[in-house]
């Protein structure tokens, strides 16, 4: 997953101190040793804590991704839960800071060098390293809040994918276990208590994610709030196609016209092409409807093997239009 390898980012203080620790552990190393004058176990006191700074600020932007690059799903769902742009901006002035304390250090440094009083010099740059290093605590804050929410995102590949959508009970999570081999992994999913199911199954060596998303398109989307919106289109940035499972028998609960206004409404919403299934076709008086593409069993598995097949020659001709 693309946020795994972010670590935990500490705040300024803990940064300064863990800096002035070690800045004034070499300063005593070398005065122990005896050899080295009051200016240079003073400078080496500046250029150990301000390299410590450098180098951990400028890890914090290289360890997040660039999100210029990262997959369309996981830069939309960066930009609900946090804001991309609010992101960059810390990134940049955390980069920034690591720059900017470098020079500070190496011009005191130079000033030093020529002064009688050196330790003074040497506290005021550590003053002044001690404000630039306060100016980005909200930074360092904000990405750690970053690092924790975005790390728990789901691990979807970049790989052909099912999204399975229907009013509960019309089979959907049947479907996923018929179809997949293991048992399918949950994952979380912002704005949902159940997450998500991710299977896996392979055609021709190739490996299709189904996956099944309790919570979002099994309910109108007119009821959502537009941040649910939000969390529910980043689904369309995968390269998928949708299965929508209706209940003929209205055993799931809702009535045939509700589930067609779901149907209307996962279309508007998703610029994918989408599968109308009919499902329980082994109940008696089941019949086919109007708007339904095929119709199967979850519970016999009639009609599941035709329905994979189409599902995957859709996904293959979706690729194809793209080029
Ligand atoms: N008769 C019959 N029942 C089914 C079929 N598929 C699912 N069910 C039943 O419908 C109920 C809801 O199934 P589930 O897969 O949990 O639906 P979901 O809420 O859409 O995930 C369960 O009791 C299933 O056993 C089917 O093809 N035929
Ligand atoms: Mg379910």
């Amino acid at each position: 997953m693309i946020f795994e390898k972010i670590p935990t980012i500490p705040t300024s203080d803990e940064l300064i101190d863990k800096a002035f620790r070690r800045g004034v552990r070499a300063a005593t190393g070398k005065k122990i040793r005896g050899r080295a004058s009051f200016l240079e176990s003073q400078e080496s006191m500046l250029l150990t804590s301000a390299n410590i700074l450098t180098d951990n600020l400028a890890n914090i932007s290289k360890k997040f991704p660039n999100f210029d690059e990262i997959p369309a799903f996981y830069y939309e769902l960066t930009d609900l839960l946090i804001g991309v742009d609010r992101l960059r901006s810390s990134l940049s002035r955390v980069a920034w800071t690591s720059e900017k304390i470098h020079e500070l250090t190496r011009e005191y440094i130079g000033r030093m060098r020529g002064s009688p009083s050196p330790e003074n010099l040497r506290k005021q740059c550590f003053g002044r390293i001690g404000s630039l290093m306060d100016s980005i605590n909200k930074d360092l804050l904000l990405l750690n809040e970053a690092r924790n929410i975005l790390r728990k995102l789901p691990d979807v590949h970049e790989e052909p994918t099912i999204v399975v959508a229907g009013y509960p009970n019309t089979g959907k999570s049947s479907f996923v276990k018929a179809v997949t081999k293991a048992t399918p992994e949950v994952a979380s999913y912002p704005f949902t208590t159940k997450g998500i199911f991710i299977g896996h199954f392979y055609r021709e060596g190739l490996r299709y994610q189904v996956i099944d998303t309790p919570g979002l398109l099994d309910r109108p989307m007119s009821k959502r709030n537009d941040i649910e919106l939000q969390a529910i289109t980043a689904l369309k940035y995968l390269d998928a196609v949708v299965l929508f499972l209706i209940d003929a028998s209205e055993n799931c609960g809702y009535t045939i016209e509700e589930q067609k206004n779901l149907l209307q409404e996962v279309r508007n919403q998703f610029d994918l092409p989408v599968l109308v299934v009919s499902n329980k076709s082994d109940l008696p008086h089941f019949m086919e409807l109007d708007f339904t593409d095929m119709s199967m069993s979850t519970v016999t598995g009639a009609g599941i093997e035709e329905v994979l097949n189409i599902l995957v020659e859709m996904i293959q001709q979706k690729n194809v239009k793209a080029f």
